[in-house]
């Protein structure tokens, strides 16, 4: 099962701090008053106890999501149709390592270990999102990826760019900014196909669309009534906007999007909403999300094997870097 986060305490404890005294009071709320005043909060500032394993969770989903994030892609480098796109590929899942690392290295300044939060990956306490555990039939997948998920990502990471803790907030800058690219060429990859394609071609990526587009929506996490951390984060400035407010954003964004490109929505009940200066959608599965986060959809047992080989394959480097590195210190100090 890999439904539990990076938390050692308990979820009730995680909710209802213990007693605290005079001191801890005073220090939290001056600690508010910073949060308040919008200003960013340091790894070595005084911060609550719960606001550092929020984050701690949150960040190390995030790093686990990016690295998982890395396998459905790198499933089609080998059969990329053209060198260009293989390199556009290439180029995109080493952003995805990167990103983990940039955010693995956020998370450890706030006193988790890398190993720590590895072993809750490998160890399926931890995380990473849903949209991960579907699978990529086809090579339309890789331009939809791009334009619904990473879309998904940017609506969704913009906002922790202005988050109130600086090393996540730091760390978000660049990914934004790369996230971007990888949206764009998955738009301009369907856009392609959708323009100059054979029709079996345009059917691919429209079967593509129809696959992904609920799981994209779903990226946003449960509706806010049924979303436990969503108040605290937002009080705390861990998050800007609710979920359903950037799903909304993202589905009326993809909207007008997949007017340019030619392609369905697979939502009959999508529909402009005048009043809301919105668009109305359908009706989420959530009880297929849930499923997913808990263990149960089509790829989580491949992705998690996937990880658990990648890091028994990588000992020996991690062997070597560390003698490497004992050798480089002991010839420092001779
Ligand atoms: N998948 O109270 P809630 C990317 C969990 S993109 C799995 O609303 P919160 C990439 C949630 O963790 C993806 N689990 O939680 C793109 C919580 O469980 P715990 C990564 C999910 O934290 C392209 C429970 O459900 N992006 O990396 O307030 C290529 C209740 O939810 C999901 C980020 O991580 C989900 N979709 O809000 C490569 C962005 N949704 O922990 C890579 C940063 C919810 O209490 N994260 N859950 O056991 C966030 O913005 C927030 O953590 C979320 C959830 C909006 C995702």
């Amino acid at each position: 099962m890999y439904t539990q986060a990076m938390d050692t305490m308990g979820k009730d404890e995680m909710r209802q701090p213990a007693v605290r005294s005079a001191d801890e009071l005073q220090l939290e709320a001056r600690f508010n008053e910073r949060i308040d005043a919008g200003e960013f909060i340091e790894a070595k500032d005084w911060m609550p106890e719960h606001y550092r394993k929020t984050l701690v969770r949150q960040i190390s989903q995030h790093a686990h999501s990016e690295i998982v994030g890395m396998l459905p892609e790198g499933n089609w480098i080998s059969r990329a149709p053209t060198l260009k796109r293989k390199a556009i590929l290439l180029a995109k899942v080493q952003d995805e390592g990167g990103h983990g690392l940039y955010l693995y290295a956020a998370a450890e300044t706030l006193g988790t270990s890398r190993d720590q939060m590895f072993d809750a990956l490998h160890t399926g306490r931890a995380k990473y999102s849903s949209i991960f555990n579907y699978p990529t039939l086809s090579w339309a997948d890789m331009g939809t990826i791009g334009w619904l998920v990473d879309g998904a990502a940017i609506m969704n990471q913009v906002p922790i760019c202005r988050c109130s803790y600086a090393p996540y907030a730091r760390a978000m800058i660049r990914i934004c900014r790369e996230e971007s690219f990888h949206q764009r060429q998955g738009f301009e990859a369907l856009l392609t196909m959708m323009t100059k394609g054979t029709p079996a071609q345009k059917a691919m990526v429209q079967d593509a669309v129809n696959r992904w587009w609920w799981p994209s929506i779903m990226m946003f996490g449960p509706p806010d009534d049924q979303s436990p951390n969503s108040a605290q984060s937002m009080r705390w400035g861990i998050k800007k906007f609710s979920n359903d407010e950037l799903r909304q954003k993202f589905v009326d964004a993809a909207v007008d999007q997949a007017k340019v490109l030619g392609v369905t929505l697979p939502d009959p009940e999508l529909k402009w909403n005048e009043a809301r200066q919105s668009n109305d959608f359908g009706a989420i599965d959530w009880a297929e999300f849930w499923a997913v986060i808990a263990g149960d959809g089509p790829c989580n047992k491949e992705r998690l094997a996937a990880r658990v080989k990648a890091w028994d394959d990588g000992a020996w480097v991690r062997e070597a870097a560390t003698a490497h590195a004992r050798k480089h210190a002991m010839k420092e100090a001779a």
